[in-house]
């Protein structure tokens, strides 16, 4: 199916308008996230796919979302992540449920009952969809666009010629949108590969990111995907202008003591570029070559790892910004588990801070 058989027109013009997208399961952040924003009945919502899955509730979510749709004033496109009902009787399904929590989980949890109390996943599949078939009918008719006077909503991208001629499947699961081209006179706003991997200035941020040049507004937080990730909303008010919010649920805490960086170049590496050089191991930071980048930089000495054939990598998205920070600010606390700093993000920006900044 191209996109052209599978997407709604929709007037926004003189409404405000609020777009969030990769909910991941995460019906309380949802929530707070909507009261955040102050979302009204005059205000459009577009969800722009992905409710399900790696969060904590997908059924919880998938059932909110749903009954929020029954209003005029809101919109859904689909997202890959949302096509699990009809991937229950796929042979990798419980691979992926290895290493991913997701709406089957959910499912054994409510029922109270395990993997081991069906004879085949064909039962298991049977069984969900007993419950939750008519669900399944409502995913599938969901749009893979949403095109307004001014953009164009889908859940990973278009093709770079001609938009109505994307492939639906494509348009859910294409990396790497944000640095790419398309032809349309208009933005085109994605979700499913989290921004903070389009590294800007060095900068890790969680912040939705606009490329004027490109026309395109990537707008996933990295909500459960992303160990400091967070749940954006971006607005666009009735007079056009935008804006962004944003909720996650990390601890805060308060600085006690200012800091300001005097210079730094601060660099970020992300998932799956980890492969590094190091030098002699310090207890704090140790000097090291991002392979892929052939970048010098300190690496916080806990995220080293070896790499099981003699090698180092990243433990994890990483970056070695120091953030400055002012007495009476407040931070979350991303990872207090290493020697001497503490890694905090501030704003939606990530870096690090000397222990002794923090309050309890
Ligand atoms: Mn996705």
């Amino acid at each position: 199916m191209k996109l052209k058989d599978n997407y709604r027109k929709l007037e926004i013009k003189g409404r405000r308008t609020i777009v969030i997208s990769d909910i991941h399961g995460e019906k309380v952040l949802f929530q707070k996230l909507l009261e955040k924003v102050g979302f009204l009945e005059d205000d459009v919502l577009i969800i722009g796919g992905d409710i399900l899955d790696k969060g904590r509730d997908s059924i919880g979510t998938m059932k909110y979302v749903l009954q929020l749709l029954e209003q005029e004033n809101v919109h859904m496109i689909e997202g890959n992540c949302d096509r699990i009902l009809t991937e229950l009787y796929e042979a990798w399904l419980f691979d992926y449920m290895d290493y991913r929590r997701t709406f089957i989980h959910d499912y054994l949890d409510e029922t109270g009952k395990t993997l081991a109390d069906y004879p085949s996943q064909h039962n298991l599949a049977d069984d969900i969809l007993k419950t939750y078939g008519d669900y399944q009918q409502r995913f599938a008719a969901l749009p893979t666009a949403i095109e307004t006077e001014d953009y164009l909503f889908v859940h990973a991208g278009i093709d770079h010629a001609d938009y109505l001629e994307t492939d639906c499947e494509q348009a859910l699961v294409m990396p790497n949108f944000y640095e790419q081209k398309h032809q349309l006179d208009k933005y085109v706003v994605v979700g499913h590969y989290p921004a903070c991997n389009y590294v800007e200035n060095g900068l890790y941020s969680h912040e939705v990111k606009i490329s004027h040049d490109r026309k395109i507004i990537a707008i996933d937080g990295g909500n459960q995907v992303k160990a400091s990730g967070q749940l954006n909303a971006l607005i666009i008010e009735a007079d056009g202008t935008r804006s962004s919010m944003a909720v996650d649920d990390y601890i805060t805490r308060e600085i006690v003591q200012s800091l300001e960086v005097s210079y730094q170049e601060p660099h970020t590496f992300t998932y799956p570029d980890f492969e590094i050089t190091i030098g002699e191991i310090d207890p704090y930071f140790t000097s090291a070559i991002h392979v892929r980048s052939q970048t010098e930089f300190m690496v916080k000495t806990e995220y080293i790892q070896e790499d099981g054939s003699g090698g180092y990598r990243l433990k994890d998205d990483y970056t070695d910004m120091f953030l400055n920070v002012e007495v009476g600010e407040t931070v979350k606390v991303i990872d207090d588990s290493c020697l001497g700093y503490v890694l905090v993000k501030k704003e939606s920006l990530v870096g690090w801070v000397p222990e002794e900044v923090l309050g309890e």
